[in-house]
């Protein structure tokens, strides 16, 4: 298979908790490469618009007041099979179901607060790295 790039977050409540130098050396360990990253923070319509296909989920509200309660930091991650690979380094969604060794299983303290997001499939990988990153930033 040939090189695929996905797009990860650390999410607020892992930078806040210091804990993105682990989880940067756990990606770069599962063998991604990092072709772009940037430390950001959402404000409250980019969040909205970045999770629009969660809209009409009750957790929703909540999602979006998180997302945006402090500092995230976003990358463009390569290797073969990122997209299936980067969700498998991160784990099930909520933290009681993860995998162990997975970042979430780790660090995820809820199904909200779940320290990582990536991508789902090929077109969502797509419009999430142009959410963030311009076509220099990905030439890694
Ligand atoms: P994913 O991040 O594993 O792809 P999604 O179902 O796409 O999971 O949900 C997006 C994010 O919304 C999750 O990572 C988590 O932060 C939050 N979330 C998902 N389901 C729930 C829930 O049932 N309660 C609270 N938050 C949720
Ligand atoms: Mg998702």
């Amino acid at each position: 298979m040939s090189l695929e790039r996905t797009f990860a977050i650390v999410k607020p409540d892992a930078v806040a908790a210091r804990q993105a130098g682990e989880i940067l050396a756990m990606i770069e360990k599962a063998g991604f490469r990092i072709l772009s990253l940037r430390m950001t923070r959402l404000t409250e319509p980019q969040a909205k618009g970045f999770y629009a296909v969660h809209c009409e989920k009750p957790f929703f509200p909540g999602l979006v007041k998180f997302m945006t309660e402090g500092p995230i930091i976003v990358m463009a991650l390569e290797r073969e099979d990122a997209i299936r690979k980067w969700r498998e380094t991160m784990g099930a969604t909520n933290p009681a179901n993860a995998a162990e060794g997975t970042i979430r299983k780790r660090f995820a303290t809820s199904i909200e607060r779940n320290s990582v997001h990536g991508s789902d499939a090929p077109e969502t990988a797509e419009t999430e790295l142009r959410f963030f990153f311009s076509t220099a930033d990905l030439l890694g």
